[in-house]
């Protein structure tokens, strides 16, 4: 990782002052760095050794931090990994055209490694991203969205760079197709659990630690699943009030829905919905042979779940 974060520090230069101050700005914000991770330890896992896997790493370390600022500002979030968004500090033109510059750095990198099928799963995977948040801007306000409806946005928009990650390590090793079968499907698994637990954190968990602030989707009218199982399983007058405050919008009864997605186990099915996605994840594991990086990628299941950040 530390030579992965040498290559992103490398490529962020540009000739523009305000394009290395506000990708620097976020970049060094921190972040969990799990889909670099992915790419590594799949490529590790089956035997891939050569540089092209930190410039891979850091594409997707890229591409995610161009769609971090690109959703900030749909979302006019205020807070990320901690700190102001970049659009809070300095607003939303500057922070669209950076998550430009970094896409399109992303893709002269990932040229730079000569590798056609590199290139066509990146171009799906961002492609499928766009599409997602297209959807899922679709779904807004929506309070009678259905669960598998929810399901195919978080697949578009998180689960897809998880999966294109995995993908990349076994594209790299040049493993056959049922083991980069394999390794997308463990990307696509985790990727979902990961997303089922960030709605989930927007309900339960804690803006200090999370580094964003809490209640955000309630505010723009999302919804997620712990406001569908609420609502499948609340009284009359419970699904009235979170149905009117998806179609609304609306903060002012949070602590009130967040009672009631307690009362009705909502959180802990999203949880378990989480666990089972998870599971799957693991279980792709075994067409991998034994070793120290699979042995992380199952640590990194068994994290994505348990995480309050
Ligand atoms: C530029 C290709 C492109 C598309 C723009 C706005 C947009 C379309 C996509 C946004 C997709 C998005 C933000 C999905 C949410 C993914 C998610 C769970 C982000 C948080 O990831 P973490 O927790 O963040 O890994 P850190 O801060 O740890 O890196």
């Amino acid at each position: 990782m530390q030579r992965v974060d040498a290559v992103i520090r490398e490529r962020l230069s540009s000739r523009v002052a305000l394009v290395e101050q506000i990708s620097h700005y976020i970049i060094n914000a921190g972040g969990k760095r799990i889909r670099p991770k992915l790419v590594l330890l799949f490529a590790e896992a089956l035997g891939y050794e050569g540089p092209a896997r930190y410039e891979l790493a850091a594409v997707v370390e890229f591409i995610h931090t161009a769609t971090l600022l690109h959703d900030d500002v749909v979302d006019e979030s205020a807070l990320r990994r901690g700190r102001a968004t970049a659009n809070a500090m300095f607003g939303n033109a500057a922070s669209v055209l950076v998550g430009d510059f970094l896409y399109s750095r992303a893709f002269q990198m990932m040229v730079s490694v000569g590798h056609m099928r590199v290139l066509e799963v990146l171009a799906d995977a961002t492609n499928v991203i766009a599409e997602g948040e297209v959807l899922q801007l679709m779904n807004m306000h929506d309070p009678d969205l259905a669960v598998a409806d929810y399901l195919q946005v978080i697949r578009y928009k998180t689960a897809k760079l998880f999966e294109a990650s995995a993908r990349l390590g076994a594209v790299l090793a040049n493993a056959g197709p049922a083991i980069e079968e394999a390794c997308a499907d463990f990307g696509r698994s985790l990727g979902t659990a990961f997303q089922l637990v960030d709605d989930l954190l927007d309900y339960e968990g804690n803006t200090s630690e999370l580094g964003k602030n809490v209640g955000d989707d309630l505010r723009e009218g999302k919804p997620t699943l712990p406001l569908l199982v609420a609502m499948e399983r609340g009284t009359d007058a419970e699904r009235e009030l979170i149905r009117h405050a998806i179609e609304q919008g609306e903060q002012q009864r949070l602590s009130d829905i967040l009672a009631i997605v307690r009362r009705t186990g909502a959180l802990e099915a999203t949880r378990q919905a989480a666990h089972a996605e998870a599971e799957k994840a693991r279980e792709r594991l075994q067409a991998l042979p034994a070793s120290r990086a699979r042995e992380a990628l199952l640590e990194l299941c068994v994290r994505s779940v348990h995480r309050s950040s």
